[in-house]
This record gives structure tokens, C-alpha cells and sequence, in this order.
């Protein structure tokens, strides 16, 4: 992509309404803009982030066997009378009227939709178990909406719903969720923590929430150090065996936060316990027979007896995680992207735009990154070097290459990994390095 073509509104003042640093950066480095309080939209910079987490997501997902649907947002206000929650939800819902005066609400969660789904298409446990999972819209009427979007109305989240016959049943689905969680977030340069929590609005009897370690975190956290040196993905998992082992052993280990720590309870010394601050990026529901009962939605069983389905939810918030992972890794100049969701990986500046031998190299630079099919920005506009030396720290790439007249002369060009230290090499050795 040339960066004079590229939609990239980036603000040079710091926007006195962002209080954090991933709001205050995503609007400075024009990823989104506000378009009613706690509403964004995505610009192609910022969306090409939520679309490289989606599809780690994604990923992870279908690895553990999750089938995507895709439900509406707009849900009718009868199913949530039939399970009891349509009253309880209160202002957080967002009501609407059509023209024929019945009730419909922007789904806050899905749970009602899935099990209606499920009661009107499956009637037996030998099509058990299921899991289904859809990455979409929520909207939440939050009193105080913040941080960007980190604590949006309107975001955009991962849910899925498993169905099973049995109580052990539905405890192997909570645990592949649980597993397939601390990959999910590993992969994203992330250090998951899950933590026992309370299942609110959702309702249930088991429930974890999974937190990402940020100073400016909501939550302060407390936990054995050990989990800071516990690598998921060094991890040989078999979504079809038993991961209640893996399981166990992420839960023995200490981990609270501050609503739940309690030191004259806690196993470790105050000495040896790491504390620090977290933002909740995920959370796991085992809720059993809450919604099948109230629903109606009953499977035979294999003695032909009618018994309502044991119900999972697990969430993930990909828009939050843009916010999430800035928070957890940038600097005074701007954004640090890991790899594996950086909006490109490189980042290609021409020192001085419009000098002949310049042009020429960073023009097969370019075309040599592109049919190695390396994701590029090339900023080829007539600006000062600084002005692109400050951009590409904003947003952040994990790669920079500058081409200025005197290297070109010397033929070398300038790499640096973001937050690295530059190096003078060859455009051969950069390309190699970079393909
Ligand atoms: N039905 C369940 C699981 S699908 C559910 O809704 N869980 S939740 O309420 O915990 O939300 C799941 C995740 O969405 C949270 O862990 C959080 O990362 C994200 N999330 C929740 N509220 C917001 C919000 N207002 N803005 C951005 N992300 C949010």
C-alpha cells in the first residue's frame, strides 16, 4: 500500500478525551473515530487489526472443532420474556420498537437466539456434543462508556454456546474453551491469566475470567509469578483427549483480583505474590441447565427420556483486544505491534522522494515485498524525514526500512525493528531478512 493513497487520518495533537494510552493512540494514529458515545468506526488502519484478531480467533476456534454461524443483531424481546432475563437485564439493554409495536433489542449476548436455534433443530444426544460460535456486533447501553474501545456500547465479540448431554459432557467442552483460550491469547504476544469469577448477568455454576497483564488494566491482579513464565503454546494439546491435566495445572496456581483477594487467605507469602493491574479479555460460563429449562430445550437421551441440554458460553473481545494489546505493548513514541497482528509488517520510507536513485530502489524494494507477498506501507510522499520517522514509530510496524541518498550511494538501506536498534545492510540482505 502507498501511503498517499492510504485512508490514514492521523491527528497530531494528542485528543483531550482519551484518557489511556491505546485510546489516545488509536485516534492519533487515525485507527477509528468516535461516532457517538461509545460507538466507532473502523478506518482501514484500525480494521485491518481487528481482522488479523478475529482471524487468530477464528483459528483457534475451528482448531478445537467450533462450527461458525453467524446470528442476528436484532432479537425479538420473546425470547428473552421465555428465559427470564428480558426485566432482569435492565438499562444495559437496548430496547427498540418496530412498526408493528412488538418488542425487539440489540442482542447485548446471544444465548437466547442459540438456544432457540438449538431447541428447534436437534432432538437427539447422539447429535451431541455441539459447539457453535460467531464473531459479531454487541451492543450494550453502558452508563460510562470509556477508554475508546475498550469499554464500547457497540463491540465486537467472539461468542459460543456448547451443547451437551451430561454435566461430565459439558465439562469437556468448558475445558477445550478454556485451553483453546490461553493459545488464543498467546498468539497475540499476550500473557493470558485465568481467574475464577462470578458469572453476573449470564448466570451459572462455573465461570472464569481470562485477563492480559497492562498497567493502565481496569482490574488490579495478584497472582503466583509462575504464571508469568508458563508458555501455552509451548503446549501439546489434543483437543480430542483429556485436558483436564492442563487444566489443573494452570488453576492450581495462584490468581485473583482485587475483588476476590483476600491476604489473610492467600496461599502465597506477600512477598513472593506478583501484583500488577489486568484487562479482562475473555470469559467462560458453564452454566448447565439455565437457559435449556426455561427454553424448552430438551434432547432424548440414550434410555429415550427427554432431558433439557447442558449449556456452555464463552466470550472473547476482539475490539477490546485492539486496546488490550496496545496497552500491554507501546512506548513515548507510539504503538509496538507483535507480528502476528501488526497491520503490515513492513514499513518502507523513501528519505527523499523524488531523487531518481532513491525512487528506483525503493520502487523494487517495494514490488520485491509485494511478490514475496509481505504486507507493506510505502510512504513514497514529498515529506521530511522526521515526519515519517515519527509516523512509522506511531503506528507502530514490527519492521522499518529507510532509503536515503547517501546509503543508496553506499548500497545499503537502514532496518529497524520497532523499538530496535537501526542497522545499515544491504537492500539484498534487508529483503532476506524480511521474506
Ligand atoms: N455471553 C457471554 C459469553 S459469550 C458474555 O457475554 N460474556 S461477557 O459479558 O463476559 O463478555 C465477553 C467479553 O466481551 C468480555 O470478556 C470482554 O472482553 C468483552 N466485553 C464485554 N463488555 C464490553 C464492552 N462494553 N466493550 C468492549 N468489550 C466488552
Amino acid at each position: 500500500m502507498r501511503r498517499s493513497k492510504f485512508f490514514m487520518p492521523t491527528l497530531k495533537e494528542t485528543p483531550a478525551e482519551a484518557q489511556i494510552p491505546s485510546h489516545r493512540l488509536m485516534l492519533r494514529a487515525g485507527m477509528v473515530r468516535q461516532t457517538a458515545a461509545g460507538i466507532y468506526s473502523w478506518l482501514p488502519l484500525g480494521y485491518r487489526v481487528l481482522k488479523n484478531i478475529e482471524q487468530i480467533v477464528r483459528e483457534e476456534m475451528d482448531a478445537t472443532g467450533a462450527q461458525e454461524i453467524l446470528m442476528p443483531t436484532v432479537q425479538p424481546a420473546e425470547l428473552w420474556q421465555e428465559s427470564g432475563r428480558y426485566e432482569d437485564y435492565g438499562k444495559e439493554m437496548l430496547r427498540i420498537t418496530d412498526r408493528h409495536e412488538r418488542g425487539l433489542l440489540y442482542g447485548p449476548t446471544h444465548e437466547e437466539i442459540v438456544t432457540d436455534i438449538f431447541r428447534n433443530s436437534v432432538r437427539s444426544y447422539r447429535d451431541l456434543p455441539q459447539n457453535l460460535y460467531q464473531i459479531h456486533w454487541k451492543f450494550r447501553d453502558e452508563v460510562r462508556p470509556r477508554f475508546g474501545v475498550m469499554r464500547g456500547r457497540e463491540f465486537f465479540m467472539k461468542d459460543n454456546y456448547s451443547f451437551d448431554i451430561d454435566p461430565a459432557a459439558a465439562r469437556l467442552s468448558y475445558n477445550k474453551m478454556f485451553v483453546s483460550y490461553l493459545r488464543t491469547f498467546a498468539r497475540m504476544g499476550l500473557t493470558p491469566i485465568p481467574m475464577q469469577a462470578d458469572s453476573g448477568a449470564i448466570g451459572g455454576d462455573m465461570s472464569h475470567e481470562f485477563i492480559v497483564l497492562a498497567d493502565t488494566g481496569e482490574s488490579a491482579v495478584y497472582c503466583d509469578p509462575a504464571w508469568l513464565d508458563t508458555d501455552p503454546l509451548a503446549l501439546d494439546i489434543d483437543f480430542d483427549g483429556d485436558l483436564q491435566p492442563i487444566v489443573d495445572k494452570w488453576t492450581e496456581l495462584y490468581a485473583a483480583t482485587d475483588d476476590k483477594h483476600d491476604p489473610a487467605n492467600c496461599p502465597l507469602d506477600a512477598t513472593k505474590l506478583y501484583s500488577g493491574r489486568g484487562i479482562e479479555v475473555g470469559h467462560i460460563f458453564y452454566f448447565g441447565t439455565k437457559y435449556s429449562t426455561s427454553m424448552g430445550a430438551t434432547v432424548s437421551d440414550d434410555q429415550g427420556k427427554d432431558v433439557p441440554v447442558e449449556m456452555g458460553s464463552y466470550g472473547i473481545g476482539v475490539s477490546r483486544l485492539v486496546g488490550a494489546i496496545i496497552e500491554a505493548s507501546h512506548d513515548d513514541d507510539g504503538i509496538i505491534w507483535p507480528e502476528s497482528i501488526a497491520p503490515f509488517k513492513v514499513g518502507l520510507m523513501n528519505l527523499r522522494s523524488g531523487d531518481e536513485a532513491c525512487d528506483a530502489v525503493c520502487e523494487k524494494f517495494y514490488q520485491d515485498l509485494n511478490a514475496a507477498g509481505v504486507d507493506t506501507l510505502y510512504d513514497e510522499r514529498d515529506e521530511r524525514a522526521g515526519v515519517k520517522f515519527a509516523e512509522m514509530d506511531l503506528i507502530g510496524l514490527p519492521w522499518q526500512v529507510a532509503v536515503g541518498p547517501r546509503g543508496v550511494k553506499a548500497g545499503t538501506v537502514e532496518i529497524k525493528r520497532r523499538g530496535g536498534e537501526r542497522e545499515e545492510i544491504s537492500a539484498d540482505s534487508a529483503l532476506a531478512r524480511l521474506t
